[in-house]
């Protein structure tokens, strides 16, 4: 698939063409994930730990309403200083942000909406998103469950934070038929934590058998793609008691203030970073390194079968 809305930086066109391995990121990371300049300098050296890791980095965003795969450093500089000013950009954003020639930094949803345009097989990011605590209610489900059932992206991340109810995520993932995967894990991590009390449906133990399933998938022609759920190394992990409070406080100023819509996960996450002090920044930005790693491995034995 391709699109004249698509601008592919030459490295990666480059790599894709030659079959080489290429790993896509997302941009709401940078701009709304987290605090100026940690993010740009996050955002730097996720790429180079895939580069490292022996894959092209591929860090995918709207700029002017081009639909981009693959930005430079100064796009990544510019993402990262506007911050929250950068609309989120998930699906339903897209077409009006290109049609006004607008700025966009994508989610997960629409990170593999463009990486899969551009033939990008793997995503590297932190937490996705997910079921909302109370979903029942405010039908707060993120785009990015329905894109995972429709994309054929493979999205590595660190589980997901409990400001999400995690079993109304897994459960909503079985219905679409989305593989969850745990990496050495029978366990679904946290994000923050290794353990959840919640089973992944396989544990995958290298990189080799990721790329075997992700094939399996492809060669039965599933329309979806599948989710590698990756914990956090266990010298950066946070102590559970310590989250779990920060989380909780978090959701209570979210309900207090009224916080709906796009702005909830935006706020939860900013509101748990302040609670923690600079604790839970460092806990993020390791568990995305590590993904990167396992992303870059991935692609590489994708790129050889
Ligand atoms: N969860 C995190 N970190 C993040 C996000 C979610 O732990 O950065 C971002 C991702 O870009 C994700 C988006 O795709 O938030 C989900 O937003 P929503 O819940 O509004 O769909
Ligand atoms: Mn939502």
């Amino acid at each position: 698939m391709n699109s004249k809305l698509l601008d592919v930086a030459p490295e990666v066109r480059e790599a894709l063409a030659a079959g080489r391995p290429v790993v896509a990121l997302e941009s709401t990371i940078i701009s709304h994930g987290m605090p100026y300049p940690k993010n740009v300098e996050t955002a730097l050296l996720v790429e180079q730990t895939i580069r490292d890791n022996g894959a092209v980095p591929a860090t995918i965003a709207v700029i002017g309403g081009r639909l981009k795969a693959g930005l430079s450093r100064d796009e990544i500089e510019y993402l990262g200083k506007a911050g929250r000013s950068v609309a989120k950009a998930s699906r339903r954003d897209l077409p009006a942000l290109v049609a006004r020639g607008a700025d966009g930094a994508t989610t997960v949803a629409t990170t593999m909406i463009i990486a899969h345009m551009a033939g990008i097989r793997i995503f590297a990011t932190g937490g996705i998103g997910g079921v909302h605590r109370g979903a029942e209610v405010t039908m707060d489900i993120s785009a990015d469950l329905e894109e995972l059932a429709q994309t054929p992206v493979m999205v590595v991340c660190a589980g997901a934070k409990s400001i999400l109810d995690l079993g109304l995520t897994l459960e909503y993932l079985e219905t679409k038929g989305v593989p969850v995967l745990g990496y050495g894990t029978e366990e679904l991590p946290a994000f923050y934590t290794r353990q959840s009390g919640f089973r992944v449906d396989y544990r995958v133990d290298s990189p080799e058998e990721l790329a075997a399933i992700y094939r399996a998938q492809r060669d039965m022609d599933y329309r979806g793609g599948m989710l590698v759920t990756n914990p956090i190394p266990a010298e950066y992990a946070m102590d559970k008691a310590v989250i779990d409070k920060a989380i909780d406080e978090a959701l209570r100023a979210a309900e207090e203030q009224g916080v709906r819509g796009k702005e909830t996960t935006p706020f939860l996450l900013a509101k748990v970073v302040e609670l923690t002090g600079g604790d839970s920044l460092e806990s993020n930005i390791k568990l995305v390194l590590n993904n990167a790693a396992l992303a870059a491995k991935t692609a590489a034995c994708l790129s050889q079968q």
